[in-house]
């Protein structure tokens, strides 16, 4: 029987693979449809253009979810529906607060890394990110002292699954970045110890490129 839940998203790692994690660390089966960008000169988007007012989505985009009569769009939108879903907004008010906080800090590192990476420029611009960017990770690390998860409760919540993501995707375009933040590393290891993501990213679904669509300088 097919999966209820449908994650549709481009055929990378991208703003899918926070909901891909969360969705693997919930043990929730789901239906990861992929649509593939062409090669250059063209880049077609074809394979999603053909599908994407056919859905019932009222803002179609990438990531989409469908759940049963629920079509939404909006990464954190559904980040934060299947965190509310699986219990992940945390136990306590604070914890949900800083969950919540986390989850748009987490989106504004992204747009930051996505600005410099999709820019034509990338080459030139690429260094003084990776200098600018100790700003946010410094102020990561220290958010992270005394903390287990990134919200401060003893499990995960929504906020970590894209901050995973993330702090691996600098890792992967520059292994030391991370080596004078020790609670930042601490906090990698412990999330891909987490028995169900362990299992994931030791099975065939998971990848670990392309992370970005074909137009970016790395992908
Ligand atoms: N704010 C949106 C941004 C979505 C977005 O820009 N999606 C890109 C891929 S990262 C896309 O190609 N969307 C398909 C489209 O525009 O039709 C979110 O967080 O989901």
């Amino acid at each position: 029987m097919p999966s209820q839940i449908k994650i549709g998203y481009w055929k990378i790692r991208g703003l899918a693979q926070p909901i891909r994690y969360l969705l693997k660390y919930a043990g929730q089966d789901f239906e990861n449809i992929m649509y593939e960008q062409g090669d250059p000169p063209d880049y077609s988007r074809e394979s999603w253009f053909t599908v994407k007012h056919t859905l019932g989505l009222a803002f179609p985009n990438l990531p989409y979810l469908i759940d049963g009569d629920i079509r939404i769009t909006q990464s954190n939108a559904i980040l934060n529906y299947l965190a509310s879903k699986f219990g992940l907004c945390g136990e306590t008010d604070k914890v949900k607060a800083e969950n919540f906080m986390m989850v748009e800090n987490a989106m504004d590192f992204r747009n930051g890394l996505a600005k410099v990476l999709y820019n034509r420029d990338y080459s030139k611009l690429i260094d003084d990110y990776f200098t600018t960017v100790h700003t946010t990770l410094k102020a990561f690390d220290t958010f992270l002292e005394g903390r287990t998860w990134f919200a401060g409760g003893k499990n995960p919540t929504a906020c970590d699954f894209p901050l995973y993501e993330l702090l691996d995707q600098h890792r992967l375009m520059k292994p030391d970045i991370l080596k004078d933040y020790k609670n930042l590393q601490a906090f990698l290891k412990r999330f891909e110890e987490l028995p169900q993501i362990k299992a994931y990213l030791q099975s065939g679904e998971f990848f670990t490129h392309p992370v970005n669509n074909k137009t970016a300088g790395w992908k």
